[in-house]
């Protein structure tokens, strides 16, 4: 009997697992597969022995199937080297999954990040919905390596965002749906209804805001949260009520890949696993002996012209209107720079005109933050930061990332999330 149930239990399993996997039916037409090579190339050519490794990479190229073996070692040997005091639970969460998708047993890292997700708790319950990214990647890992001691957790995980009052975010609710849906996979057969009704609820909740943001060419909440909406939107167990058109998505991004946009290599590594057909609940599918001695074919689109010799003037302000802080300012500069330079050029400019304009900056997995302009500097415990906007939009790239255009008028704004 107990031998026929077990049977049944695994069987019941095996075909969750698998029905997980087949809902998203788009893919690249294979006349445009070179621009995928090419940016998985550029993504992987960021990798070097100086940087601080990025886990999102390695998880990338794993499920990707990776085409630098030297660049997959090197980073698989940093992550395991890294120390799990240094990093936060969201770092502490792709590290684990990008060892587990280089077949690596992530040891030691499992184990404490349960510890810190059991002691887990919002800052307040109109805590900034993007504060619940790195929770959510640590529920996905969690539920990868240890599901039923997750349950509980994942459980009052669940039940937090449900109480939480702050706006939408897609990346992060992207992010919530593919921990939310591994741990629904593995609710064992048999066990309190409470907790399917529970994930299930959530996840509907956080699907309908999902699908709201899906744009008329195909683009969820912005470029950059796409990938992570595409992967989100074919794992759910359940579909939206606004039909998703998963192809449009995928040739809007492919448009998008043509004119450069994706040249982050973080950016990258957030897209290519849904250009693959793969999800972050593949990784503890991914086969590690290496299929893929073949060289990547590279396209013939010719890549955006360089910075010119003529140069644009950019309007660059500095504003700190928050109260509390003793130091208002707010200061206007005209620099001059390369048509095609970054902005990362314009702030340096306006620093070597004027030492008001002076700022710091730090290294993150998307590459430099502007930390501190003036002398003022971000502090997550009150939650400031250097808000980057063009007029009065917010840019939707950083420093190292954006360029301006002639007479562009450019903010740093400090500012609160
Ligand atoms: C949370 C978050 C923030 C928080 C980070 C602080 C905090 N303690 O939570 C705040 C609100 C400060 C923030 C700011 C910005 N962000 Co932000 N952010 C995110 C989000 C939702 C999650 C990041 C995270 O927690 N990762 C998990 C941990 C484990 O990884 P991590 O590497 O340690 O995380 C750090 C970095 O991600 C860094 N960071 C966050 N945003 C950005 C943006 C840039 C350009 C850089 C260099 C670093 C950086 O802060 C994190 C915590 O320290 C991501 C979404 C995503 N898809 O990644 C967007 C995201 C990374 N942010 C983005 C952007 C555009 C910005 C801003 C430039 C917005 C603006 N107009 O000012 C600013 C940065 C300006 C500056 N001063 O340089 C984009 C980047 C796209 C791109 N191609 O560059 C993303 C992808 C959102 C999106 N879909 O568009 N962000
Ligand atoms: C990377 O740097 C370390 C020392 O910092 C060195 O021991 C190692 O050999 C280097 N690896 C590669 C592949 O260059
Ligand atoms: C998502 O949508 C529901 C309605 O379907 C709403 O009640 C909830 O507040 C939304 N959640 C967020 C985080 O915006
Ligand atoms: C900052 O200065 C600009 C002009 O230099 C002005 O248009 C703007 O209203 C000022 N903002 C604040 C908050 O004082
Ligand atoms: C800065 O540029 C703007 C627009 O190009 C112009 O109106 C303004 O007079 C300039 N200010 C200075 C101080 O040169
Ligand atoms: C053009 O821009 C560069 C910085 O990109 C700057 O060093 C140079 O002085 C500028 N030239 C003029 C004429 O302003
Ligand atoms: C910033 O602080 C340093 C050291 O306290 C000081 O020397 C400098 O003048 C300050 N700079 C600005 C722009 O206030
Ligand atoms: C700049 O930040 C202040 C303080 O948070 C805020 O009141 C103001 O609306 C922001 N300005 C812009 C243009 O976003």
């Amino acid at each position: 009997m107990a031998g026929v149930a077990v049977q049944l239990l695994s069987l019941l399993w095996a075909m969750t697992e698998t029905s997980t996997q087949t809902q998203s039916s788009c893919s690249v037409p294979s006349a445009e597969q070179p621009l995928v090579n090419d940016i998985q190339v550029l993504m992987e050519s960021s990798v070097d022995n100086t940087t601080f490794p990025n886990p999102s990479v390695l998880l990338a190229m794993n499920l990707a199937g990776a085409y630098s073996l030297e660049a997959q070692k090197l980073l698989t040997y940093k992550l395991m080297a890294s120390d799990t005091a240094d990093l936060t639970i969201g770092q502490l969460a792709l590290t684990t999954m990008a060892l587990t998708s280089s077949c690596r047993d992530p040891g030691n890292k499992v184990s404490s990040l349960q510890t810190q997700m059991e002691n887990w708790a919002p800052s307040s319950l109109d805590a900034h919905a993007s504060s619940f990214y790195g929770p959510s990647v640590a529920i996905l890992a969690l539920c990868q390596n240890n599901p039923e001691t997750t349950l509980p957790i994942a459980a009052r995980f669940a039940k937090t965002l449900l109480a939480n009052s702050s706006p939408f975010n897609m990346d992060t609710g992207a992010m919530a749906t593919l921990a939310l849906t591994c741990m629904y996979n593995k609710i064992p057969i048999g066990s309190e209804e409470g907790y399917r009704a529970l994930f299930s609820q959530v996840l509907k909740n956080i699907v309908e805001n999902i699908s709201t943001r899906i744009q008329d060419d195909g683009i969820i909440g912005d470029i950059y949260s796409t990938g992570l909406a595409m992967q989100a939107l074919s794992v759910i167990p359940e579909q939206p009520n606004k039909e998703w058109n998963c192809q449009q998505t995928m040739d809007t991004v492919l448009d998008d890949i043509k004119e450069g946009i994706f040249h982050n290599p973080m950016s990258i590594a957030q897209i290519l696993p849904s250009l693959k057909g793969k999800t972050y609940l593949d990784v503890p599918h991914v086969s590690c002996t290496p299929d893929h001695e073949v060289q990547p074919t590279p396209s013939n689109y010719p890549s955006p012209v360089p910075t010119s010799t003529s140069n644009i003037t950019v309007i660059y302000t500095i504003n700190n209107q928050l109260r509390g802080v003793e130091l208002l300012f707010n200061k206007t500069i005209n620099v001059s720079v390369r048509r095609g330079s970054v902005l990362l050029i314009v702030l340096e400019e306006a620093q070597r005109k004027n030492p008001t304009f002076k700022f710091e900056t730090t290294m993150t997995s998307w590459g430099l933050m502007i930390s501190s302009i003036n002398n003022l500097t971000e502090n997550v415990n009150d939650k400031t930061y250097w808000q980057l906007l063009s007029g009065k939009t917010p840019l939707n790239e950083g420093a190292a990332d954006y360029i301006p255009f002639n007479h562009e008028h450019i903010t740093a704004n400090f500012t609160q999330y």
